[in-house]
């Protein structure tokens, strides 16, 4: 395994950051990717910016030859200037030049608050048009977002700024009735390294958002290609989400062969459906991929079909990305909506897709299917427009490059005879090489020579496609949302009443999986009331509170003294199996 090394980020002004704890490529990968022309030596600072001479910089990615098709090698936008490029939940429009101009100003305004190049900032934005000016601007200015996720609460945000040292926190003042500056006052005394909070909106005693637009914009030093731009979150194993570093190079990359991959232009429109934040909806190619390519990205306010049906129509939408479950919704609700879906492409992954569903997106709602596979870590596999309808249904396609290295492998870790079902281990050009700052989970996380082990089950049809099969990792998938049960049952042992306490996910008719809590359990005995509000209270996140809660005598155990949750899940699907459960 490459050891992780301390890269220092030498700023201009004298100035010196280090940004440690980060796994880079190996060299000789990284030459390779450069010479294959999967890295272009771009940075994500240049999105929204007319390109220079005003030329179209699309990228396109043909299997493993990316070329540029006209104009230079920046990633920058094809439309630019007036053409509309963000409509945000209030239905206000942003051309291109008015968000172009934010960013510097954003940029800037950051850099007077002595927010450097290298510095991390936990950014914890809805779908606002403001997402898309603080992560540009961070980009410009060289600054690192963090992405949290809108349903985070206190135990998530405190941890990735403590995890990240982050010196500022961006917010907005309230989202869907939570109100943020509540939060980020309860973080704050837990991160002293914290310097700034940034709020969209009433600022409530904070720094305003639009004060930092009234900075001028001016020069800034900026990243290099190499350098992160910012950190996503992994669902992950073991305990708290871990910080997955993503670079200008890689995530360029993404953004433009994705784009090429669902035939995203200028005169595309992108509704992100799911939270920006989340790498589906932020760049394969969602909100920075489209901007990339010159489209319009649509941010509603919330993706149910009474929001989002008549601007499919109106602003026509070309693609959006869902979940499982609201496929489910959007197909069931269409008998009461006069709406046109036929020029809609569909990105559907995250969890498991039922053939069914997957057919009836061709069927029922006349739209076309991409039918995924993705990682917050990288790899991407996808099925293509062209393939035959039985390959989009049973399938989760092929990687996005050619370079993708992919070996299916045993619990030895040697490799499956072909069609046999094994651990996806993967490497390439845009799939990091260790968590930020987790030296002994990227000892495990990750094969001695860079393959990252993803915990997923697959296998691969004889004409190369790949269909998921299930997972080793001990993560409870609601739906597409990720809960470790490490997380939950760490806050759980915690409780009075929970003597021992396991997690697992049981199956739900929508969401595929759900939580449970089991627990053996001391007197006053909790109910699933409690056991939730107990976790709301530590300051867990509302999506992750379980929806069962079943009070045993015993956990059972494998042989080697683990806790069998196989067992545990057997139960509930067949009572007679034997585990004593005292009825609650
Ligand atoms: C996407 O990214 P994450 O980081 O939220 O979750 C990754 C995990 C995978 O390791 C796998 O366990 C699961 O989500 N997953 C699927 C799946 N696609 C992802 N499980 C079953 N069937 C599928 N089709 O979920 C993500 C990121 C980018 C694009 C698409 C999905």
């Amino acid at each position: 395994m490459t050891p992780p090394v301390r890269i220092v980020v030498t700023i201009p002004d004298g100035r010196c950051d280090e940004l440690d704890g980060v796994v880079p490529f190996p060299p000789d990968f990284a030459a390779r990717y450069r010479a294959a022309g999967y890295w272009r030596g771009r940075v994500l600072g240049d999105l929204l910016r007319p390109s220079p001479g005003g030329d179209s910089v699309a990228v396109v990615a043909g299997g493993d030859s990316v070329a540029v098709v006209a104009g230079g090698d920046s990633v920058a936008v094809v439309a630019g200037g007036d053409s509309v490029a963000v409509v945000d939940p209030a239905g206000r429009r942003w051309a291109y030049a008015e968000l172009d101009d934010l960013a510097d100003r954003f940029a800037a305004g950051l850099a007077d608050l002595g927010v450097a190049r290298g510095d991390r900032v936990v950014v914890q934005l809805p779908n606002i048009a403001e997402f898309a000016v603080v992560s540009i601007g961070c980009y410009r200015l060289g600054a690192i977002p963090v992405y949290g996720l809108p349903g985070h609460r206190q135990r998530e945000i405190g941890y990735l700024i403590r995890h990240s040292d982050a010196v500022a926190y961006v917010v907005a003042d309230q989202h869907q009735g939570f109100r943020y500056p509540e939060l980020a006052r309860q973080v704050r005394r837990e991160a002293p390294a914290l310097r700034h909070v940034v709020v969209v909106g009433d600022p409530d005693g904070f720094t305003g958002y639009a004060d930092l637009l009234l900075a001028e914009p001016r020069e800034l030093p900026g990243p290099d290609p190499s350098d992160v731009a910012f950190f996503l979150l992994s669902g992950g194993t073991t305990g708290l989400p871990k910080l997955i570093p993503r670079t200008h190079d890689d995530y360029a990359y993404q953004l433009t062969a994705t784009a090429r991959a669902c035939g995203m232009d200028e005169h595309g429109c992108y509704l992100a459906s799911l939270p920006v934040a989340h790498n589906a909806a932020l760049g394969c190619p969602g909100l920075l991929g489209t901007l990339a390519v010159g489209g319009k990205v649509l941010l509603p306010p919330n993706p149910s079909p009474d929001e989002v049906f008549e601007l499919i129509g109106s602003e026509r939408v070309t693609l959006t990305t869902l979940m499982p479950p609201m496929v489910q919704m959007w197909r069931d609700a269409l008998e009461f909506f006069d709406v046109d879906l036929s020029g809609l492409l569909i990105q559907v992954g995250s969890a498991h897709l039922s053939p069914e569903l997957a057919r009836g997106i061709y069927t029922e709602m006349g739209s076309r299917l991409t039918h995924w596979f993705g990682m917050a870590e990288g790899i991407l596999t996808y099925t293509r427009l062209d393939d035959p309808i039985d390959v989009i249904v049973h399938t989760q396609g092929r990687p996005l490059a050619e370079a993708d290295e992919i070996r299916v492998v045993d619990p030895e870790g040697a490799d499956v005879p072909p069609g046999e079902v094994g651990e996806l281990l993967t490497r390439g050009p845009y799939t990091i090489r260790g968590y930020y700052r987790a030296p002994e989970v990227n000892a495990t996380a990750f094969t001695a020579d860079g393959f990252l082990r993803t915990g997923d089950l697959v296998r691969f049809t004889p004409d190369g496609n790949m269909v998921v099969e299930g997972r080793l990792k001990d993560v409870i998938n609601k739906g597409g949302e990720k809960i470790t049960a490490a997380e939950l049952e760490d806050v759980l042992h915690l409780h009075p009443a929970l003597r021992r306490v396991a997690v697992v996910g049981v199956p739900d008719p929508v969401m595929g999986e759900v939580p449970c809590v089991f627990a053996v359990c001391a007197e006053p005995v909790p109910t699933l009331r409690d056991v939730r509000e107990y976790l709301r209270e530590a300051g867990v996140a509302g999506y992750k509170l379980p929806d069962h809660f079943e009070v045993v005598d015993s956990l059972p155990r494998t042989t080697v003294g683990k806790i069998d949750k196989n067992r545990l899940r057997q139960s509930l699907s067949a009572p007679s199996s034997g585990l004593p459960n005292p009825g609650r």
